[in-house]
């Protein structure tokens, strides 16, 4: 499907989605929102692609949300639902890529700002160029983290530096984002691409069910307590152990061959 403001490659099991509103840096127009949250839904449910890249076009990864959007209301003296607006828009579009049933890879080529960081925070692999950044602006515009920075931040840094990011919106370079461990790795600039594809081809080989599975089990047991975890383990490794992977896995380990997953 041809989008206004995402470009959607296949090549493979691998899908990967370039947001693509390179003079605003990607921030999230309505447009782009409703296409990310129309390709994410299709990509989940199919079987065939078993990992998605997430990238940005020019020298923005995605500068949050559409500021401009806000002008002729503000203009206007009118003061637009923001609650509506994230119910409707972003509240939705996170979950779809962290509930999405096999791997996404973030390639964070440039600046991250406010939800543009909440959407690289709800990919399970950040690959940063070097000439990425990120900033939790939120504040400088008077508003407060959202699209689940306030829980998927502090799972990944930690709960001081969070709120040190949270409250200052300091910008910080790629360098910096690897020391805290907002990204888990920084590559140059014109190897972004080569390195993301070459992790998420690694990835679609791998038991896609069995990833799937350890997502949601993170997601969930996050909440629980160890005898809870332990008893939503027992019932996902019944899942698990039910796959086509798993028998090959210990079949191909037995016959000292590489696997070969077929992803179910
Ligand atoms: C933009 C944007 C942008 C429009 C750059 N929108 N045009 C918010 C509101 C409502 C509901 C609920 O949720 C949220 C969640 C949020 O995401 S709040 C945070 C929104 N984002 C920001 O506040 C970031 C605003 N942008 C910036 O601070 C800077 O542009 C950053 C730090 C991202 C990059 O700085 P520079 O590298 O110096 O680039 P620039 O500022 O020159 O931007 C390039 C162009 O992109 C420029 O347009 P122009 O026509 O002058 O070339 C900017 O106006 C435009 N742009 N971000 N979010």
């Amino acid at each position: 499907m041809a989008y206004e403001q995402l470009i959607v490659d296949r090549d493979g099991p691998v899908a990967t989605l370039r947001m693509n509103n390179p003079n605003v840096l990607n921030a999230l127009s309505r447009t782009l929102t409703a296409e990310l949250m129309d390709a994410l839904s299709g990509l989940a449910s199919d079987a065939a692609v078993r990992a998605v890249v997430l990238t940005g076009e020019g020298r923005g990864f995605c500068a949050g949300a559409d500021l401009g959007a806000l002008e002729a209301p503000y203009r206007r003296g009118e003061r637009p639902d923001l609650g509506g607006f994230l119910r409707d828009g972003y509240n939705r579009l996170i979950p779809l890529l962290t509930d999405m049933p096999k791997p996404v890879v973030a390639a964070i080529n440039g600046v991250a700002a406010g939800a543009g960081v909440s959407l690289a925070l709800a990919c399970d692999f950040r690959v940063a160029s070097e000439a990425s950044s990120f900033s939790l602006a939120f504040v400088k515009i008077g508003l407060i983290p959202d699209s689940g920075a306030t829980v998927l931040l502090p799972r990944t840094i930690g709960s001081a530096r969070s709120l040190q990011l949270a409250l200052t919106g300091d910008r910080i370079d790629a360098a910096e984002a690897l020391r805290i461990g907002l990204v888990t790795m920084v590559v140059p600039s014109d190897a972004l691409a080569s390195e993301a594809t070459s992790l998420a081809t690694r990835l679609a080989a791998l038991p896609t069910a069995a990833m799937g599975m350890t997502k949601r089990l993170f997601r969930e047991t996050a909440t629980m307590d160890l005898r809870g975890a332990l008893e939503r383990e027992a019932s996902a490794q019944a899942e698990a152990g039910a796959t086509e992977d798993h028998l090959e896995g210990v079949l191909a380990f037995l016959e000292k061959r590489p696997p070969t997953f077929p992803g179910r």
